[in-house]
């Protein structure tokens, strides 16, 4: 079966673009979000991942595409420059994985409750107030538009471990 032209290919870590500071989407980018935040969407939904941030597919804006239910009926949410305005006191931690990271997962301890503004497809202002799982996914998307990933919230020992183990994996997958 011929592999669908939309889907976008996920870096993994080491790369570098996962540690670059993303830019904010301006009015000339228009264009290029309307076309990238569907095939975003088509790569999360593929992977599959409940979140995609731009720098994952090597695209180095503030644009984070999420669905919390893809097997249930779709509800995408587009996110053009998203910014957490607040967040709890209250701490919530949970096990977090990403699909730049396949196969590794950490618990990671977050605020339990964001409320974000971003724009949305059309230019909108927008805000939203997430708990529970919304709130890590979102709070783990806006890590990624800083070059931050999940196992900069864990101890260096656990990180270290993870890593290696990432590259041990990824290293025998290339010889599979
Ligand atoms: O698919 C994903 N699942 C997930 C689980 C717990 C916390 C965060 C996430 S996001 C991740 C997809 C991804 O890597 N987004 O950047
Ligand atoms: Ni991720």
């Amino acid at each position: 079966m011929p592999t669908d032209p939309t889907l976008l290919p996920i870096l993994l870590v080491p790369d570098l673009r996962l540690r670059a500071k993303a830019r904010p989407v301006g009015q000339g980018d228009a264009d290029a979000v309307r076309a990238l935040a569907p095939r975003m969407l088509a790569s999360m939904y593929k992977a599959p991942g409940i979140g995609l941030a731009a720098p994952q597919v090597g695209e180095l804006l503030r644009l984070v595409v999420v669905d919390l239910q893809p097997e249930d009926k779709p509800a995408p949410l587009v996110l053009v420059n998203p910014e957490i305005v607040a967040a709890s006191t209250e701490l919530a931690t949970r096990e977090e994985g990403c699909l730049s990271l396949p196969g590794q997962y950490a618990d990671v301890t977050r605020p339990a409750r964001v409320k974000l503004r971003y724009l949305d497809l059309e230019g909108a202002k927008r805000e939203i107030e997430a708990e529970g799982l919304l709130a890590t996914c979102l709070q783990h998307e806006v890590d990624h538009l800083n070059g931050v990933l999940f196992v900069d919230h864990i101890s260096a020992l656990k990180r270290n471990m993870l890593l290696r183990k990432l590259a041990k994996e990824l290293k025998a997958r290339g010889w599979e």
